[in-house]
Order: C-alpha cells, then structure tokens, then sequence
C-alpha cells in the first residue's frame, strides 16, 4: 500500500499571499512604461516565472522590449518586490498553513518547498518557517518552468521519498499539472472550478488535516 511520505508546498498562494506584492511592482512597471492592466490579467501571472510574467506583461501593453532592455525591466521590478516583500512578518502566513506544516512533520512526514520564486528563502525567513522545512527547491534550483515537474521531483529527491508517495499543495493550474505529470498526488488550494485536475481541493491549508492527507493514499492493491 502507498503511504503519504511528504508533502511539498508551493509558496505564493499557499504558504504565504505574495501575489499582492507581485502585482503592485508589476504595476508600477507597467505604469512606468505608459499602460497598466487589471487584477484580472494579474491573475494570469501566478506561479508563472518572473521572465515569462515580463514578458507576458508587455504583451498586454503592446510593447516590445530588446532581451537587455527585458532583463533591466525585470530586475527594476524585482527591486521594488524585494523592497516590499522585506516587511514581511509571521502575520502574513495563511490561516493553518504553520500548523499544518507542523501537524506533519509530527506526524513523521518530510516537508519541501517547491516554488518558482527565487526570492523563497528570503520569504521563509521574513516569516520565520525556514525550520519548518526538509529541503527548499525554488527559482534557483530549476531550469524549467511549471507544468514541467522539474521543481517537485527534485524536492522529492532532496527528502529521499518517491514522487508515489509526495503530495503537493498548488494554487496554481501549472503547479497541480506539474504535480500530476510528476506522479505525485495533487492538493489544489483555491476553488475547484479552477482547478478540478488535483486530487483534493480545498479553499487554503486550514482546511487541511492528516486524516484527509492520509486519505489521498491509494488502497491496497486486490492480490
Ligand atoms: P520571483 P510560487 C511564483 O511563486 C509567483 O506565483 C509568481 O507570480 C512569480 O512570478 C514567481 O513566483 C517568480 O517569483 O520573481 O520572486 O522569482 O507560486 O511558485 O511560489
Ligand atoms: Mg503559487
């Protein structure tokens, strides 16, 4: 029988809400180069890598930006985010997702972090939860992007457990397919009309509980 060995967690959106800020530098940014865009399209933008959200953007504005000039608008924004994302306080964690991270690792379970931001450790640490943590695979330690499983397999790797046997919390539609091509279990956090492919959706991790966690676990196989 499969058991739940671990659980890897996306951060923006599960962990902690950082979408905000996102938003406001890209905003600015945005609003720097003569256009803006709404919450709406802002929506778009989560999970998905910092280039590919610049690049994205400029779309939206009808923009086109040489890759230096591409990579100096990203940075700018990055300046303005790391700025923000600097006041960040233990406050600003979701309602549960300490205490679920803590309910796990008592139970015995290893607990990674798998994001696409390479500002993660700076966050984890903002909030105080880098203890609550086995391994941190984030921006920097992946080459592809989300749906490809790259940043969930290695998280898998780095805790020694096999991708059967992880369950992964996503509030992104990339991330839950990620997960599902990884061979993982998949825990949507967001509403179901979203994001029906995952095995489970609930509307943030204080809805989660070992016994729902357990229940992921396929039955024994017939003999
Ligand atoms: P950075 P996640 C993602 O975090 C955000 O949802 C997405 O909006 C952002 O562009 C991406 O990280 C990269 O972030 O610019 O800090 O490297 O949901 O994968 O935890
Ligand atoms: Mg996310």
């Amino acid at each position: 029988m499969t058991t739940i060995k671990a659980c890897i967690f996306d951060l923006d959106g599960v962990i902690v809400d950082t979408a905000v800020y996102h938003y406001k530098a890209w905003k600015r940014l945005a609003n720097q180069l003569g256009f803006d865009f709404t919450e709406e399209q802002n929506e778009k933008l989560k999970g998905v890598s910092r280039t590919r959200s610049l690049e994205l953007i400029l779309q939206w504005g009808g923009i086109s930006k040489s890759p230096a000039e591409q990579e100096e608008l990203a940075t700018l924004k990055n300046t303005w985010y790391v700025e923000m994302i600097s006041h960040m306080t233990p406050s600003e964690i979701l309602p549960g997702a300490k205490e679920f991270l803590v309910a796990c690792r008592a139970a015995g379970l290893k607990t990674a972090l798998g994001s696409a931001s390479k500002n993660s450790m700076m966050i984890l640490e903002k909030v105080d939860i880098v203890n609550l943590f086995d391994a941190v695979i984030d921006g920097n330690k992946v080459t592809k992007a989300k749906p490809d499983p790259e940043v969930f397999l290695k998280g898998a790797e780095a805790v020694g457990v096999s991708p059967a046997e992880c369950v992964v919390f996503e509030d992104a539609i990339a991330g839950v397919e990620a997960a599902i091509t990884g061979g993982m279990k998949a825990v949507g956090i967001g509403s179901p009309e979203v994001l029906g492919e995952a095995d489970l959706v609930v509307s943030g991790l204080n809805e989660m509980s070992l016994e729902k966690l357990n229940a992921l676990a396929p039955p024994n196989p017939p003999r």
